[in-house]
């Protein structure tokens, strides 16, 4: 897959007013190179023309877009990719609908987890929740930095930190090994979404040039 740095996943109840779209685009502008589009609560058929809608809009700017859960809705709106928890369908079930080309990211929050998703050919993992969260419903315990240095230390494909980042504490999640850093409400529920954007890559980008 193309790399990424910042992944912003929607967050509707954040939006505040907005659509769902133009607060998605604000992120692509701002940036954000990967977009998901995850709704817990529509139906099918709703989450479908928001897909739609996310594809025609990110295949615009040349992001990548990834359906969260739905593997039809994914291939129905062609978008890039299709992004599962540790209760979905298997990887390797997924793997056999989607074909070698879409993108599967799978969702981690121990080492083993990770280990199962690099051998069973996942394209990236989501290492989190790093911090506390109210994003999601069924959250378990923070899984902390030392996480992310896990896996930062031994995984080789990519991964993105997610959960309870925020601008105050992302340095944090970079010092322990994260390049790719993904956010909801602090990027969907910011006033100024390109602003917030671009602040995460500007962190990232300074942990780059530290390395170089
Ligand atoms: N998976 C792990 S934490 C999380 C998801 C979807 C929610 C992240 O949202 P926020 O608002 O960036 O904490
Ligand atoms: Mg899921």
């Amino acid at each position: 897959m193309k790399d990424f740095r910042l992944y912003t996943i929607t967050g509707e109840e954040f939006h505040s007013g907005r659509s769902m779209l133009e607060v998605m685009e604000e992120a692509v502008k701002g940036g954000s190179d990967i977009i998901q589009l995850r709704d817990k609560f529509s139906s099918k058929k709703e989450v479908f023309e928001k897909a739609k809608k996310l594809r025609e809009m990110t295949a615009r700017y040349g992001a990548a877009f990834i359906v969260n859960d739905h593997i039809d809705v994914a291939l129905a709106a062609g978008a890039d990719g299709i992004h599962l928890g540790q209760d979905d369908l298997p990887l390797s079930e997924a793997r056999k609908i989607v074909g070698e080309d879409m993108i599967i990211g799978i969702s981690t929050h121990a080492i083993e987890e990770a280990r199962e998703a690099e051998r069973n050919g996942a394209d990236y993992i989501g290492v989190g929740p790093v911090f506390a969260t109210k994003s999601k419903v069924d959250v378990i315990d923070p899984v902390t930095t030392s996480y992310v240095k896990q896996v930062a230390d031994e995984i080789t494909i990519p991964f993105v930190a997610i959960g309870g980042i925020k601008l105050h504490n992302v340095d944090q999640v970079i010092d322990a090994g994260a390049d790719r850093i993904c956010a909801i409400s602090e990027i969907v529920g910011s006033t100024d979404i390109q602003g917030t954007c671009q602040a995460f890559l500007d962190k990232l980008d300074a942990k780059r040039r530290i390395e170089k």
